[in-house]
């Protein structure tokens, strides 16, 4: 990875992977790309204003700045993609369809993420396994699915380099996710410094979880990986930690006994929640390319808490 371009850049994933990545390449060879201006992305390396449906200026920014990897991080995610289905696919899989095609002209490798919504139907739902058939019930685990498919197509048709893993709901205190099922686990940190009452949208159920830093350095891992030992490509089992929203709530009363949850279901999330698995098997990641979580539930619930508290909110 030498000339980098992130588009979706200004999203929970993008606005930290930009930083990372300039940090490890140099800002000059981490070209950040969003729909809409974004002065911090702008302020420490290359910014361009890009709507990813729009291929010429998609290929132009690539073949322009001699770009080698592109980060697709364009998803409308998985509660919203349930209000407008039609949208979701059209902008899910319009951005990947455009980063594999520009990929191949100009020969770039691709990272797009998949997730744990690509699970779905009838699957073990513990330790769900690498390799099971997979039917979503969600607009958003349908696109996961079929970009995974048609990113292992471009790989084995075209030689593009293609690689993603099957993201857990991402923990971070940068930038707030939106439309996800999992954004409860971010919600509660915020409403927990605050001093507020937080009203959880799902219950009882487990989904996988992991902590912004550790997501970083996967993408990163991955990419860097020697391409022999990639049995697996589109897409990786990764994961870190497991819990349902009283294991977390708890998890932050041992700091702020105060702390106050209460439940109004979301019946759309907590139907997502339920259909997708309640933790992964992500040996073939650990096997293959050296995956390893360096966070649990304790330390991510001391750093996030500790974080948040530093913006006086
Ligand atoms: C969502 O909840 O839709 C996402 C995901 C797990 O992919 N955070």
């Amino acid at each position: 990875m030498k000339k980098i371009l992130i588009v979706g850049a200004g999203g929970q994933i993008g606005s930290e992977l930009v930083t990372y990545l300039r940090g490890i390449y140099g800002g000059s060879n981490v070209i950040a790309a969003d729909l809409r201006p974004n002065e911090k992305l702008a302020a420490d390396g290359p910014f361009v204003e890009l709507d990813v449906l729009n291929q010429n200026k998609f290929a132009y920014t690539v073949h322009k700045n001699g770009v080698d990897t592109i980060f697709n991080l364009v998803a409308l995610l998985s509660a919203t993609g349930e209000k407008n289905p039609q949208l979701a696919w059209n902008i899910n899989m319009g951005a990947l369809n455009n980063s594999l095609e520009i990929a191949r002209e100009y020969n770039c490798a691709v990272f797009t993420p998949s997730s744990i919504g690509a699970f779905g139907g009838d699957f073990p739902r513990d330790n769900t396994p690498q390799d099971v058939a997979m039917q979503p019930d969600t607009m958003y685990g349908v696109c996961k699915v079929s970009g995974e498919l048609l990113s292992n197509y471009y790989y084995s048709r075209y030689g593009v380099d293609t690689r993603s893993v099957r993201f857990p709901g991402i923990i971070s205190n940068v930038t707030l996710p939106g439309g996800g099922t999992t954004d409860y686990a971010v919600e509660i940190y915020y409403a927990a410094v605050k001093g507020e009452k937080f009203v959880c949208p799902v219950r009882d159920v487990y989904m996988d979880m992991m902590y912004m830093p550790d997501a970083l350095r996967a993408m990163v891992e991955l990419m860097e990986a020697d391409p022999a030992k990639l049995r697996h490509r589109n897409s990786f089992n990764i994961a870190s930690m497991s819990f349902t929203p009283d294991i977390i709530y708890n998890e932050i009363r041992k700091r702020i006994p105060e702390f106050e949850m209460t439940y109004r279901v979301d019946p759309v999330k907590q139907g997502i929640a339920e259909s997708w698995p309640n933790s992964l098997d992500d040996t073939c990641a650990r096997e293959e390319w050296g995956w390893k979580p360096q966070w649990d539930l304790s330390s991510m619930t001391d750093d996030m808490l500790e974080a948040i508290r530093k913006k006086n909110l």
